[in-house]
Parts: structure tokens; sequence; C-alpha cells
């Protein structure tokens, strides 16, 4: 049988596979892609396990009484009930009323086409994306310092050049395992790595300098590392005055940001604060990377900002093998937040709010400017008017899975409850999908043809391998059918979608003009920006200049600010989740992988050893954790590698999210994730989640 180049279904890094169709089952094995160089973690090894799985969702599933069961029908039927929904909400509260949920794991033709399925077939203005709860507050800042939000601003590779590479809040050795071959090749040749992480990571176990602070406080920490560097004349003058605005009111602001007072913030020793500075400006060329464990925070925009600071402050923003870059995480994460399933966006990265990007896109779309709505609100805003007066009362969620991954989930799931009529696209019934009205099976990666856009804003091809089960469509077909059925035809071919969706991005800041699937097919990817087919694409940005007005990269005034929820007398400690490399995101695909979760079968709390002993608890104890928002009980696991004021839960099970706060980021609209105030009792009885 033949073989078929692509890419693995999960995270950003988007490693090369080859699939081969045998029977019983289909042959994967790694391929050396320029990223990869035939590297995959565990997950992606295992990935081609989903695709033959009993718990495959072959029908669509309806159910036909409130409260009844969920039962199989036909494509007819549900599309039927769900045009039905749709016409019955937006006749009685507005076509507001009628709204749609994406994920960053979807191609970018399928973003492209649910947007404009939104805002065209729908006319709504409510969509968002788990995006949201992702990249967004790395890409506010990035927009702001720099014109442009594309997550690595250089390949990948260029990581094993640099002399020095400040990690901040990101595990790469456990989210993206191959990625580590660039840091790894990077210390042989004598690099030196920080990590700066509450956990001593895998990733930190093997960095230079590992920097433990108390989760919410990488600002302050920024902000004393540019303390010292202005101090200690390490400053880039030449570089500031000519590519630069606004050093002035950085500095100023930085002045009080001295270092025995960044140590009694951070809990960050003094001396590493001075060697981290030393490093950077010394032995470059020099990185800085933020990743979640910065930015999930409710000032995580500022964060990211205040880390860009630094990186303009040095001179390390276009000089080669330097910069600042941030991690895109879901598969499609960077592809995901440029083609207009973010409320207030368009595609090729415009805003909707722009008059001229509203004519643009009006017109590939064959509409009047004022037939598109205005921006809608947030991920988390919109889930938490669901079923209200002026909330959606309709509402479609396509790849993600957010019973389980949007944070304070009791409230989430008090208002899926409260919807007229939800409709969940997915591949196996996710906690999501278990409160549906309607489910519809979608084909996996390995069934559909699309681009994707990995961590380094390079796009590629993913490829069909074989055909989706007989009564499986996917995402494509169904919105153009959904589309139809609303009085307005749509293509359901992934090429003719990506052509439409280059016309609609060119001349935009995420422009596709010229990337085409053959040249992909040819070059190993191309990267956006591409403005036309003789342009080679742009692997590296910003060495003559910032997308900006003026050209110059803009320096933003930040301050500290303590997390939206402290510890006090009643929840002591801080919570932080995030990721094991077992398991992917909310888990309704890794769970179901045997060798994953033999692996790793429940949630495990790292807890620092004093921490346990206070309250008597054992490595292997179950645990519960409670906030002020729900209570979770998960299987502990001392480690001395955190800080005895914090506790990490993966969120890969129903449980940590329960506990987690939506308190947002003003700016980016980010729930704080990686920070609230948790109380800890050992539990007696029952089992993990
Ligand atoms: N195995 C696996 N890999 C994945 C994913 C997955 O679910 N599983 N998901 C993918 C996606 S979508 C994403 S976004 C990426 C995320 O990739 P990362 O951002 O690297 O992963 P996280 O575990 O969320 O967070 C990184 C680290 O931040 C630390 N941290 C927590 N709070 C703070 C803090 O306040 N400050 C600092 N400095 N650090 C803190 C945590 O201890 C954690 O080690 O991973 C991608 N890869
Ligand atoms: N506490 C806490 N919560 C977090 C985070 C954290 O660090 N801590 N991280 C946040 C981050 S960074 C992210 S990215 C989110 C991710 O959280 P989710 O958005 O829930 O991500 P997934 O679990 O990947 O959900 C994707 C779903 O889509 C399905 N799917 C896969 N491909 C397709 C497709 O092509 N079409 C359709 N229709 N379905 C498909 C999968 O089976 C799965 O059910 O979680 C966020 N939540
Ligand atoms: S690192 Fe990411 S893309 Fe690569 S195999 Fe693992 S999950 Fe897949
Ligand atoms: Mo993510």
């Amino acid at each position: 049988m033949t073989a078929t180049d692509t890419h693995c279904p999960y995270c950003a890094l988007q490693c090369g596979m080859t699939l081969t169709p045998e029977i019983p089952r289909v042959r994967l094995e790694p391929r050396d892609f320029p990223v990869n160089k035939g590297g995959l973690c565990a997950k992606g090894f295992t990935a081609a396990d989903l695709l033959d799985h009993r718990d495959r969702l072959l029908t669509p599933l309806v159910r036909k009484d409130p409260g009844g069961p969920l039962r199989e029908a036909t494509w007819d039927e549900a599309l039927t009930r769900i045009t039905e929904a749709i016409r019955a909400a937006q006749e009685r509260y507005g076509p507001d009323a009628v709204g749609a949920f994406g994920g960053g794991g979807l191609t970018n033709e399928k973003a492209y086409a649910l947007g404009k399925f939104v805002r065209v077939s729908l006319r709504s203005a409510s969509i968002d994306y788990n995006g949201r709860f992702c990249m967004s507050s790395a890409a506010t800042a990035a927009n702001r310092a720099l014109g442009i939000d594309r997550g690595l601003p250089f390949p990948l590779e260029d990581v094993a050049k640099a002399g020095t590479v400040l990690l901040v809040g990101a595990n790469p050795a456990d989210a993206m395992p191959p990625s580590m071959q660039y840091l790894d090749a990077g210390r042989e040749n004598g690099a030196r790595h920080i990590v700066v992480d509450p956990r001593r990571t895998n990733t930190a176990a093997g960095a230079h300098l590992h920097l433990q602070p108390l989760p919410g406080t990488d600002l302050a920490l920024a902000n004393g590392l540019l303390h010292i560097a202005v101090r200690e004349g390490y400053v880039d003058d030449d570089y500031v005055a000519a590519r630069t605005t606004g050093f002035e009111a950085v500095r100023q602001a930085t002045n009080s940001y001295w270092p025995e007072r960044v140590e009694r913030m951070t809990g960050v020793a003094e001396s590493k604060l001075r060697e981290t500075v030393r490093l950077l400006a010394t032995n470059g060329p020099a990185m800085i990377l933020t990743a979640r464990g910065a930015e999930q925070h409710s000032n995580g925009t500022d964060t990211a900002q205040a880390y860009l600071n630094l990186a303009l402050a040095l001179g390390l923003v276009g000089r080669p093998f330097s910069g600042y870059g941030t991690i895109t995480g879901q598969g499609n994460g960077q592809g995901g937040r440029e083609h207009g399933q973010k409320a207030d966006q368009l595609p090729g990265y415009r805003k909707l709010d722009d008059p001229a990007a509203r004519a643009h896109v009006a017109a590939v779309w064959g509409i009047d400017p004022d037939e598109l709505p205005k921006p809608g609100v947030s991920a988390y805003e919109m889930l938490d008017r669901l079923g209200t007066d002026g909330g959606v009362r309709v509402l479609m969620v396509l790849a993600s899975n957010i019973a389980v991954s949007a944070p304070n989930t009791n409230r989430v799931l008090d208002r899926l409850k409260a919807l007229d009529f939800l409709v969940v696209s997915d591949i196996f019934r996710s906690e999501t999908a278990e409160l549906a009205d309607v489910v519809l099976p979608t084909a996996q990666w390995a069934e559909e043809e699309g681009t994707m856009t990995n961590l380094e804003g390079r796009v590629i091809r993913r490829k069909r391998a074989l055909p989706p089960p007989p009564d499986v469509r996917n995402d494509l077909e169904m919105l153009a059918e959904l589309s139809g059925r609303l009085g307005r035809a749509e293509s359901s071919d992934p090429r003719t979608v990506f052509d439409e969706l280059r016309r609609a991005s060119a001349g935009g800041i995420a422009d596709y003009a010229g990337i085409t699937y053959e040249r992909i097919e040819r070059e190993d990817g191309v990267f956006w920006p591409c403005p036309s087919e003789d342009h080679p694409g742009t692997p590296r940005l910003f060495a003559d200049g910032f997308p900006t007005p003026d050209g110059r990269a803009r320096f933003v005034r930040v301050e500290h600010r303590d997390p939206a929820e402290m510890p006090d007398k009643h929840f002591p400690y801080v919570l932080t989740t995030g990721r094991n490399m077992q398991q992917y995101q909310s888990g309704n695909q890794t769970r179901r992988v045997k060798a994953l979760t033999v692996a790793l079968p429940e949630p495990r709390a790292e807890i620092h050893p004093d921490l346990a002993r206070r309250h008597g608890i054992a490595d292997g104890d179950l645990v519960e954790l409670r906030s002020r928002r729900g209570a979770a009980v998960l299987r502990a696991r001392l480690s001395d590698g955190i800080r005895p004021d914090t506790v990490f839960a993966p969120f890969h099970w129903p449980g940590a999210n329960a506990l987690t706060s939506p308190a947002l980021d003003p700016h980016s609209r980010m729930p704080a994730f990686k920070a609230c105030a948790v109380a800890i009792a050992k539990h007696e009885r029952g089992s993990a989640q």
C-alpha cells in the first residue's frame, strides 16, 4: 500500500511522520522532517491507535428528549435538528444567540471556514476558540511590541545556535520532547540554558540555572532582570535608539525593581538574577522564550511584555539566533489564531473593527462590509453567559473539550446545561459531547487534507492516508452542508477553501497569498508572510525592521500586580496546573491510548514532602484539593522539585479545572490557569479525579 507523508495530530511541533495503511492497522513511522528530524514523542508514536479505536464516534447522535439518552441518528436528522434550533434561537433572540467555540487543532481551512460560517452564514458575532486559553497573552504582547504575532520569529533550529536561552514557564522536555534535540545540541556546544519554573521539571534539571519563582511573579522577575541590565550597563543603547520607541518610561518603571526586592517578591536569589542577566548580555547570541507558565495569568500579557522589554533592551530581537519567542502549543495553534475564529478577527490576522479589513474580506466573501458583525466576546466570557439574556443559546463546539479544559468548570457545566441546544463535533464522546443535543462524528487527521501552521510559522500539509469510516464526515463537509441548508453555498474542498483563504489573507499581516499546496510539498513547508508565489517565504523576521507604523519596536511600561487570587488562611497554597508528557490536553484522545494510560493512569498532584508531612500525606495517598470554586481528588506524588508553597496538578482529567480561577487578563482575556489559592487534605476513600 502507498505510504503518505504527513504530520502528528497533536502539538505545535507538528513532527513529520509517514503512514502506511496495512491490514489490519496503519503503520506509523517517524519521518525526517526539518523540525523533528526523525524524532517523535510517545503521543505521536501511538497516534494511529485512535484511528480504529472502539470508542470512536461512527454516526451522528441525537438526544430526542431533554434528559434522555443520546441515540444514533442519520446525518439528515442531525443536521435538520441543528438548523431548526439555529432558526428558532435567531428568530427569538437575534443572530448573536447562535455561537461557535473552535479549536487550535483545526486545520487552517477549517478554522477559516468556521469563522466565515459564523460571520456570513449565521450573521453572528459569537465566536471564539480555545486559543484564548492558550496563546492570547503572548500574542497580545507581541502585537503591541512588534506589530506581529508569529510565535517563533525564527526556525526552531536557531535555538541550537544560541549561546544563552532563557525559558520562562516552558517545559519542552515534556510538552515537545523532540524539540529538546536543539537545546541538547546547543548545550553540547557550551550553551547556557536558564529555566524559570516553580518546579524542577525535566527541562529545568538539564539546565545551567533553575530559577524557581512563586507562580505569578514572572513579571517582577523580568523587571528585576532589566533593572540589573540597566545598572550594570548591559543595555544596547544603539539598538534601543535606532530600532525602538518608549524605552525611557520602561527604564524608569524598572527603577524600583532592585534585586533584594525582587528576591523577596519572587523567591529567586539575587545571585541567580545577576548570573541570568550576565549570561543574556555577554554569552550571546541570546534568546528569551516564554510559554504557558508565564502567560496563563491574570497579568499574562504584561508578563510576556516584560520579557519582550528585556529582549529589546538587550538588542536581541532581529539579530541572528537571538530574540523573543513564545512556544505555541496546539497542532495549529499558530494558524488557528490567524484566520478568523477569534472574536475580534478576520482572516490574515486582520481586525474585525478595521474598516479597510472589513472591506477587503467582505469583497472576497461577496457581501457588503456592513453585513459583517462586530467583534464578539472572548471564550470564557461567552461560556460564562451561555443561556442568559444577551448570551448564546445555541452553541456549536468544534475541536475543544471545554467541560474539562475551561477554567472554573463547575460554572461552565452549569452554563452548558442552560443552553437551548448544544452541538459538539468530535472524534470521541468527550465530556462536552456527553452534554450535547447533537454529536457529530468527525474525521481524524489521517483521513483529511488540509494545512497546519506550526510553532515556527511554517505552513505544512496534512495529508489523507486513508478514508474515514463510511458515515463519518470532516468538519469542512459538515459546515458546507449546514451552510447550504441555511441558504448559502460553500465549498467543502480543502484546496478550494485554501485558495479562498489565500485571497482573504492577501495584504494582511499573516499573508498566505503565495503559499500553495505544491510549494509546501516541494519546500518542506513555507513560512508566512508569503505575499506572492515568487516570494521565498519568511523564516526569520525583524532583521530590517518591525511591521509597526514607524518600523520600530515598542517598549511598553508594565508593573507587577499580584495574582487575582492570593493564598490566605482558608486556602493557604498556590495551585498551578499544566502538562504531563504522556497525556494531551483534556485527555479525550490520549486517555484512550493504552500505552499512554498504562504509563500515566490517573492525575497526580505534585507536592513537596514538607507540605505533605504537615498534612499527614504520603506518596501515593489520595489528596483532596479545594478552592473557592470546587474540589478535586488526585493521587499525591511527592517531589522535592516543587516549591513547598505550591501544588501542581495536570488538567488532562476532569478535576483540576474545578479549582482554577476564571479571573481574566484585562488585555488578552486569558484565564489565570497558572495561579489560584487552594487548601489540601488527605482523602480517605475513593479514586482519583
Ligand atoms: N504532553 C503534552 N504536550 C503538550 C500538550 C499537552 O497537553 N501534553 N499541550 C500542548 C499545548 S496546547 C501547549 S499550550 C503546550 C504548553 O507547553 P508548556 O507551556 O511548556 O506546558 P505547561 O505544563 O502548561 O507549563 C509549563 C511550565 O510552567 C510552569 N509554571 C506554572 N506556573 C508558573 C509560573 O507562574 N511561572 C513560571 N515561570 N512557570 C510556571 C509549570 O510548572 C510547567 O512546568 O504544550 C503542548 N504540548
Ligand atoms: N487548568 C488548565 N487548563 C487548561 C490549560 C492549563 O495549562 N491548565 N491549558 C489550556 C490550553 S493551553 C489549551 S490549548 C486548552 C486545550 O483544551 P481543549 O480545547 O479541550 O483541547 P483538546 O483536549 O485537545 O480538545 C480537542 C477536542 O477536539 C477533538 N478533535 C481533534 N481533532 C478534531 C477535529 O479535526 N475536529 C473536531 N471537531 N474535533 C477534533 C479531540 O478529540 C478533543 O476532544 O486547555 C486549556 N486549559
Ligand atoms: S512532540 Fe508534538 S508533534 Fe511531535 S510527536 Fe509529540 S505530540 Fe506529536
Ligand atoms: Mo495550548
